[in-house]
C-alpha cells in the first residue's frame, strides 16, 4: 500500500464495518505506556502529523529533556473518528511497586483526562477499581502499545521485570503489546530489538519521532508510522472477527486487577512480617549476649 492508501485505510476504519459489526465497542483506544521520557507524547504528535497531513503541531506536551517527567495526566487525543491515542503517565523505573499503577491505567479503570496520582498502595488501587464502576468504559477496544527509547540500556533483571509487565498487559487486554522503539539511530537498537523479540513481541517498530526541532517530513518516517498504525488496525479487524462481549471483557480485566493487587498486598505483608521477625530475633540475640556478658 502507498502512504496515501495506508492513511485512508486508517482514517476510514470503523468498528461498525467489522465482520460482526461493532459488537458494542465504539472506540479503539491505543494505550501508550512505558518509562518516562521514552517518547510517548512525541509519538502522539508524530501520529497526528502523519494522519492529519497538516503542519506539525504539538498536541501532547513533550518534555524539554528526557530526564524530567512531563505527562502527569492520562490524556486522550482523537486520531480518527474511531481511534483515540491515550498518553498514560510514564513511570520513572520499572519496579514491582510501579506495576500496579501501570496495570490500572492499562485496564482503563482510571478516568481519562484527569491527573494520575502514582498510587502504589493497596487501598488506593482498590478504590480506583471500585470508582470505575461509576463510568462505563466497557465500549473501548483496548490496544496496548509499549514505547521504549532504544538508547536505554537495561540489565537482564530489568528486562525480565519488563517481560512480566508485557505478559500481564497481554492478560489484561487480550493483546500482546505492540512495541515501538524510538531513537532509531541508537547503536543499541539491534540488541534491544532482539531482547524484545525473545520476550515474545511480534509487532516491533523502530522509528525516529517528529518533533518541533525535527519536523521536516520524510517519506521513510511517514511510512514507518503509517505501517505501524495499519498493523494495529489490521489486528483489531482480525480480533473483531470473533464474537466478543465488551462488558464481560471489562469484568475480566477487573478480576485480573483485583487478583493482582491482593497478591501484591499479601507479598507486602509477608515481607513486612519477615523484617519484623528478623528484628525481633536480633533483639533476642542482643539480650542473650547482654545476659552472657553479665554472668
Ligand atoms: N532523538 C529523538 N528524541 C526523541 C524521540 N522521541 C522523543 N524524543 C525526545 O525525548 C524527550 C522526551 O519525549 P516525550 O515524548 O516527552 O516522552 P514521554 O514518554 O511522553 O515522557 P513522560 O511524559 O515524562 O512520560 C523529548 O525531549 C523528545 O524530543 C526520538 O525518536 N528521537
Ligand atoms: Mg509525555
Amino acid at each position: 500500500m502507498s502512504n496515501s492508501e495506508m492513511r485512508s485505510y486508517i482514517q476510514n476504519f470503523s468498528l461498525d464495518n467489522c465482520k460482526h459489526g461493532n459488537q458494542g465497542y465504539n472506540r479503539v483506544l491505543l494505550q501508550l505506556f512505558g518509562l518516562s521520557g521514552h517518547g510517548k507524547s512525541s509519538f502522539i504528535n508524530s501520529c497526528k502529523y502523519v494522519i492529519d497531513d497538516r503542519p506539525y503541531k504539538v498536541y501532547a506536551a513533550v518534555a524539554p529533556a528526557e530526564e524530567r517527567p512531563e505527562t502527569m495526566k492520562r490524556s486522550s487525543y482523537a486520531l480518527t473518528g474511531t481511534i483515540t491515542l491515550v498518553d498514560n503517565r510514564g513511570c520513572v523505573k520499572l519496579s514491582k511497586a510501579e506495576t500496579g499503577a501501570i496495570y490500572t491505567q492499562l485496564g482503563n479503570v482510571l478516568p481519562l483526562d484527569t491527573e494520575v496520582t502514582w498510587d502504589t498502595g493497596f487501598e488506593n488501587t482498590l478504590t480506583n477499581i471500585l470508582n470505575s464502576e461509576r463510568e462505563d468504559r466497557s465500549a473501548d477496544f483496548i490496544v496496548p502499545v509499549f514505547i521504549y527509547n532504544s538508547e536505554t540500556r537495561m540489565s537482564d533483571e530489568e528486562f525480565s521485570e519488563l517481560k512480566k509487565i508485557l505478559v500481564k498487559a497481554n492478560e489484561i487486554t487480550g493483546l500482546f503489546p505492540t512495541v515501538i522503539l524510538t531513537h532509531e539511530t541508537s547503536e543499541l537498537l539491534p540488541e534491544i530489538k532482539e531482547k524484545f523479540r525473545r520476550m515474545g513481541t511480534q509487532n516491533i517498530f523502530t522509528l525516529e519521532n517528529y518533533s518541533e526541532k525535527n519536523m521536516r517530513k520524510t517519506q521513510n518516517k511517514h511510512e514507518t508510522i503509517l505501517k505501524c498504525l495499519c498493523e494495529i488496525v489490521k489486528d483489531v479487524e482480525f480480533r473483531m472477527e470473533d464474537i466478543r462481549d465488551p462488558k464481560e471483557e471489562k469484568t475480566a480485566r477487573k478480576k485480573i486487577l483485583h487478583r493482582f493487587i491482593i497478591k501484591r498486598e499479601i507479598e507486602r505483608i509477608r515481607e513486612a512480617g519477615a523484617i519484623e521477625l528478623e528484628r525481633e530475633r536480633e533483639r533476642e540475640r542482643a539480650r542473650e549476649t547482654g545476659n552472657c556478658t553479665l554472668s
